[in-house]
């Protein structure tokens, strides 16, 4: 039987730029990404959301943008993953170096996709468009995507 984990993402998006993070350890270490993890027992989504950003970059935010959600399967892995991605065009605090990440800003017109989960290419786009999506991938290993779903949603 398929079970699926809760995880949350959020991209800090400004005019010009976009803050990412170099996971140092752990799931996706050495590819850039957006701050997040697991969603904790007891606390909401939107908390873990904020949260994982706190710790993983300093920053805190007042406003969370739903944006997306991904589900992840892994081929071997009875474990689905679903990513819920938030965005925030505005920030407190200055981006921190954390044990799990290293945050450094990126041009919007340079985002790293080289270095980034594959996935990230379809669905950044939209992201950066303010567009909200759903969203379905299925890897082999960390590097291949075998089939994927992709479509903008009203209700993420
Ligand atoms: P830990 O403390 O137990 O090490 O982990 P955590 O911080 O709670 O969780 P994590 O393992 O770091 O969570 C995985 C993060 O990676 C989470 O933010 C969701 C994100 N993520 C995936 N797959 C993909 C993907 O394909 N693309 C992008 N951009 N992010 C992804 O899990």
């Amino acid at each position: 039987m398929l079970t699926s984990k809760l995880f949350t993402l959020v991209l800090v998006v400004q005019p010009q730029r976009i803050l990412l993070g170099m996971k140092k350890r752990g799931f996706g270490a050495g590819r850039w990404n957006g701050f997040g993890g697991k969603v904790q027992p007891g606390e909401t989504i939107e908390q873990a959301a904020r949260r994982e950003l706190q710790e993983e970059s300093g920053l805190t935010v007042d406003v969370l943008q739903k944006m997306g959600r991904i589900t992840f399967e892994f081929v071997g892995n009875t474990e689905l993953m679903e990513v819920h991605i938030f965005r925030a065009d505005s920030f407190q605090g200055e981006p921190t170096e954390s044990d799990e990440m290293r945050p450094q800003w990126f041009e919007l017109d340079h985002v790293p996709f080289k270095d980034m989960w594959p996935d990230d290419s379809y669905w950044f786009p939209l992201l950066l468009q303010k567009k909200t999506f759903v969203g379905y991938f299925k890897f082999q290993g960390q590097d291949t995507i075998l089939e994927y779903t992709l479509k903008e949603a009203e209700e993420v």
